[in-house]
């Protein structure tokens, strides 16, 4: 009670002092900020013994490097961790305020795409929770992820302004302030290369705390914004050249202005390099900055620095960490090698050849002259060490500098997220660099932090785990196990059912505030994720038609009911992304006014899909999409999270999923598809999707609705585009895996069917979950990559 009325006036002193509010004029907003410093003053002691033991200790520090950090929410994250649940909820209660309501009012922070950036976001808080002490570097961009709307069932964008309230989770650091240098030529004097950059812009620092499970470490997530270095060229402005006196600042005001919004496919656009390097550079001098502080010899940083580039977006910093240590401490280029390389680790993403980064040695030259130079110079040594073979693979290549070679002959190690995708980078992406460099290509597979994933968005499930199996699993996942025995029991199987139900109930009823009714009885079955041709939201728009079909032809037949849920962002280019959103909502249109059909099918693809989101629809799905093209995911991280609360896959052997269904077991896993190996070869036939197509009379029926326009009445040839592809260039395999995913969704129907075999599979999965912690997967890094001890 005492620590109730304590945190109940510490919000009344932050309403009072800080927000200039009086209790009855209180807005929501302001219960929320003055929530938020309330919190926020209890994660500062932490935080600053964080900080002092890490200097007193003088222990390693690893540097996350990531364009993208999808953090979404943090108040109910910071209350969650430092284990202030029931006080706040009751302090608010107190208040006479509806503490979700209160929590739901903070805006996402969607400074990332989908799953790099959200994996970002987990590792820094398994970094807190295992107290390792690390920051995270990012770009504060003032327009994250842009916001989705449907307009007659097209995808529209509109800007996503999270900082147009004041943002109580940052600290503006003035004082941490560095010069970002651009363009212009190098002169050579004595042998020393001399940049004489052409432009340059400020970087400067925000922090965001990072508050471990139990409040006992916290780490800082530092956020770069550019500001201009003097705002007007007094030169130039004297010269006469007004509009070119402007520029300087022009360059800061777009820099960190907005995210890059396309998650699949490299463009080559100059600013996105300029991003890249404005990250990078203002981390690296921050990070010498530091080291300098209490050591002399740069020689030293690798046994006190460790620096990961989260995939090729921060590759820049191999060569501008050459170039510091080089450029302005005069180290000898061989020796500055080195060190960039212990210090340097590189994380794969993608295989995708499209999405792999390339710049135009012109561009690189034009904005990076002195960085082309080391570039080549850096290519020019590999080859040295390594000559004499035969299919050198070098970083400048046809006027290009690609950017995974340069990572990788950077770093000391080189890591793929799944342990098939690990594979995959050996053999496909860098076969070559492979053998040169045995052993440095490892994998990491990742993970998920079940405080927000588990414990924060299913507070049911959870609470039913506590009572089970006690305190103390939500940093030590594996303890999940013990749930088993439990699980072959009736009451506890009850519990889990009662614990679905009730977030089904719950998502029902926001699905019904967006205007369709859903039966919280139906199987709710979840896709989540970006929209991508790879991932062939497409292949499961068909079975949803085909599934419609088969249910008008046999109306009273024994069908389980079924809420097929969509949600996603396609980039706003992606023009055949954007045709599958149109066809979800056209069929959604469909099927939703069908009374032949009714509950037995609904389609919902509510808009704007982001982290808050997944947190509501992930504790209550039954059943998770993961089907992609064998061999296109690296790895997935929604997969974990479904598996987390209880839903079992329905998928393909493609990246994490090889491991789910191998902690899990076969018997409670729906597979389907070709596999990576057999992908390639069935493309071999140019004939493959005729053929599946010839071969599938459900598939024939289901793409001959399209085509007659069954769901796009106003414009009956609205598909045609897409159905002739799916015939003529189906690249990711939609029809050669359509009838093996009929059947594994009749499987899926089946073992709902029989609810206690369900309960069974979905416990399961969650029972088997714990090895997709990110916690495991951080501890990973940490001892194959960093070197680093934890402090805790
Ligand atoms: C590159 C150049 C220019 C502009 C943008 C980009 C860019 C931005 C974001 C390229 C790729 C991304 C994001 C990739 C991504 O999210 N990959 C996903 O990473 C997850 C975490 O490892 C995996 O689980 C997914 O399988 C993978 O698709």
């Amino acid at each position: 009670m005492n620590a109730v009325s304590n945190l109940r006036d510490e919000i009344l002193r932050h309403l009072t002092f800080t927000l200039g509010k009086d209790r009855p004029n209180a807005t929501v907003y302001d219960w929320r900020m003055a929530l938020s410093y309330a919190v926020r003053d209890r994660i500062m002691v932490p935080w600053f013994d964080a900080t002092r033991r890490t200097w007193a200790e003088d222990r390693k520090r690893v540097y996350y490097l990531s364009m993208e950090f999808l953090i979404g929410r943090l108040l109910e994250d910071a209350i969650i961790n430092l284990g202030i649940h029931h006080e706040a909820e009751e302090a608010m209660a107190a208040l006479g305020q509806d503490f979700r309501a209160v929590v739901e009012d903070e805006p996402d922070a969607a400074l990332g795409n989908g799953g790099l950036g959200r994996l970002a976001a987990c590792f820094m808080e398994s970094m807190a929770t295992l107290g390792c002490p690390a920051y995270g570097y990012g770009i504060r961009y003032e327009n994250g992820l842009f916001r989705q709307r449907f307009q007659t069932g097209q995808q529209v964008e509109a800007p996503e302004d999270w900082l147009a309230q004041t943002h109580p989770w940052e600290f503006p650091r003035p004082e941490a302030k560095y010069v970002i240098p651009f363009g212009g030529h190098v002169e050579t004097k004595g042998g020393q290369s001399i940049w004489v950059p052409g432009a340059s812009v400020h970087a400067m620092a925000h922090d965001t705390l990072v508050i471990g499970w139990q409040g006992k470490w916290a780490n800082t997530l530092r956020f770069w914004s550019a500001e201009p270095t003097n705002l007007f060229d007094l030169e130039r402005f004297n010269r006469g050249d007004y509009t070119a006196a402007a520029e300087p600042e022009v360059l800061a005001r777009t820099l960190s202005r907005v995210l890059y919004p396309d998650d699949t496919t490299y463009q080559g656009k100059e600013l996105r390099l300029k991003q890249e390097f404005f990250l990078t550079s203002a981390a690296l001098q921050d990070i010498l900055r530091r080291f300098l502080q209490n050591h002399a010899d740069l020689r030293a940083l690798p046994n006190h620095v460790a620096i990961q580039m989260n995939d090729t977006h921060p590759a820049i910093a191999g060569p501008e960490l050459i170039r510091l240590l080089v450029d302005e401490h005069h180290m000898d280029f061989r020796d500055a090698v080195n060190v960039a390389q212990k210090c340097l680790g590189y994380t794969n993403h993608t295989l995708l050849p499209e999405a792999l980064e390339r710049w135009a040695t012109f561009t690189f030259g034009n904005v990076l002259p002195r960085h082309m130079q080391i570039v080549e110079q850096i290519d020019h040594w590999h080859l040295d060490e390594n000559h004499s073979r035969p299919h050198y693979v070098g970083i400048v290549k046809h006027h290009e500098v690609r950017m995974g070679e340069l990572a990788f002959i950077m770093s000391h190690k080189v890591n793929g997220v799944s342990a098939l995708h690990s594979d995959l980078v050996k053999q496909n992406l860098f076969p070559e660099l492979d053998k040169l460099h045995p052993g440095r290509i490892i994998n990491q597979t990742n993970g998920v932090t079940p405080r927000r994933w588990l414990k924060m968005c299913n507070p049911a499930l959870s609470g039913l785990i506590t009572e089970t199996i006690g305190e103390g699993w939500e940093s030590h996942l594996d303890r999940l196990r013990e749930l088993e025995p439990a699980i072959d029991t009736k009451p506890f199987l009850a519990d889990f059912g009662a614990a679905k139900r009730q977030n089904k109930v719950a998502l029902s009823n926001w699905i019904g505030g967006q205007g369709v009714s859903v039966s919280p009885d139906a199987l709710f079955d979840v896709q989540i994720k970006r929209i991508h041709e790879y991932k062939r939201q497409l292949l499961n728009i068909l079975e949803t038609i085909a599934r419609w079909s088969a249910i008008r032809d046999k109306p009273n037949g024994d069908w389980v009911p079924r809420v097929k849920i969509f949600g996603g962002k396609s980039a706003p280019g992606y023009a055949v992304a954007k045709e599958i959103i149109h066809l979800i909502n056209d069929v959604a249109r469909t099927i939703n006014a069908d009374p032949v059909t009714g509950d037995l099918l609904k389609v919902v693809f509510p808009p704007n899909y982001n982290v808050s989101m997944a947190q509501r629809l992930v504790p209550a799905a039954d059943l998770s999409e993961q089907i992609s093209t064998a061999g296109k995911e690296a790895s997935g991280t929604g997969n974990m999270k479904f598996m987390m609360n209880g839903a079992p896959t329905i998928g393909t052997l493609d990246g994490a999923n090889v491991e789910i269904l191998k902690e899990v077991g076969a018997e409670n896993f729906f597979l389907f598809g070709l596999t990576a190996e057999e992908v390639p070869k069935r493309r071999e036939n140019p004939e493959h999707s005729a053929n599946a197509i010839e071969a599938s009379k459900p598939l024939q029926d289901v793409l001959q609705m399209i085509a007659e326009g069954r769901f796009s009445p106003e414009q009956k040839d609205r598909y045609h585009g897409l159905v002739h592809r799916i015939w003529h260039h189906d690249y990711f395999l939609v029809a050669s895996d359509f009838d093996s995913y009929i059947k594994a969704q009749e499987c899926a129907d089946a073992a709902f069917a029989d609810r206690d075999r369900w309960l069974r599979m979905a416990a399961l999965n969650t029972a088997r979950s714990g090895f997709f912690s990110s916690d495991r997967t951080i501890r990973g890094y940490m001892q194959d990559i960093w070197s680093v001890e934890p402090a805790i």
